[in-house]
């Protein structure tokens, strides 16, 4: 990085670098950002997968779900690629790991989802300490967007597996589900 944020102060380094202990501590944050931003790729991938699934089977308001869904989280790793490139490093397109592709039912899809929204929480509550810990006070800032973010996520995702599990495993209240999952982000 050209300049770092280290003890709350923004600081360049000499002709000699950094200084290797600042060096290691940049590096550090610099991997768990990139870290990050392979993260969302895999989310976004993952929710796409599991927009095709609901589409094949007929879930049109659940495919349209994760379709928007699969949007946002590319949406947070353009954010975080931004950022690590406007810090002076360079933000890294991962490889993408190949997602689940088939589900055992719609209640597994969502819980798939759900899991894979816990995991993002904890690797973001990771990168905050890291930042707080070492004074990096404007990475701790940026990601503070995330934290709130990780929360509303949370949240939704509970909320349409709620409305999965009162409507049981009849078809008919499956479809009916269906309805209203394509309206959840509206109502929340
Ligand atoms: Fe990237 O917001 Fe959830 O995972």
């Amino acid at each position: 990085m050209k300049s770092a944020q280290v003890g709350g102060q923004k600081i360049y380094p000499t002709t000699q670098g950094w200084g290797e202990e600042i060096e290691m501590l940049i590096k550090k944050i610099e991997t768990a950002l990139l870290d990050q931003i392979s993260k969302e790729a895999h989310a976004s991938n993952s929710y796409l997968a599991m927009a095709s699934w609901c589409q094949v089977k007929g879930f049109r308001g659940a495919a349209s779900f994760f379709l928007t869904q699969s949007e946002e989280e590319r949406q947070h790793m353009l954010k975080l690629i931004n950022f690590v490139n406007e810090s002076g490093g360079q933000g890294i397109i991962p490889a993408l790991q190949e997602p689940l592709a088939k589900y055992k039912s719609l209640v597994h899809a969502f819980e798939v989802a759900f899991e894979h929204e816990i995991a993002t929480t904890k690797s973001i509550h990771e990168l905050v300490d890291l930042t707080f810990s070492s004074k990096d006070y404007a990475t701790f800032n940026f990601l503070q967007w995330y934290v709130a973010e990780q929360h509303e996520e949370e949240s939704l995702f509970r909320s349409v597996l709620d409305l999965i599990h009162i409507a049981g495993d009849e078809q008919r209240n499956l479809l009916i589900v269906d309805n209203e999952i394509a309206k959840i982000r509206i109502k929340a």
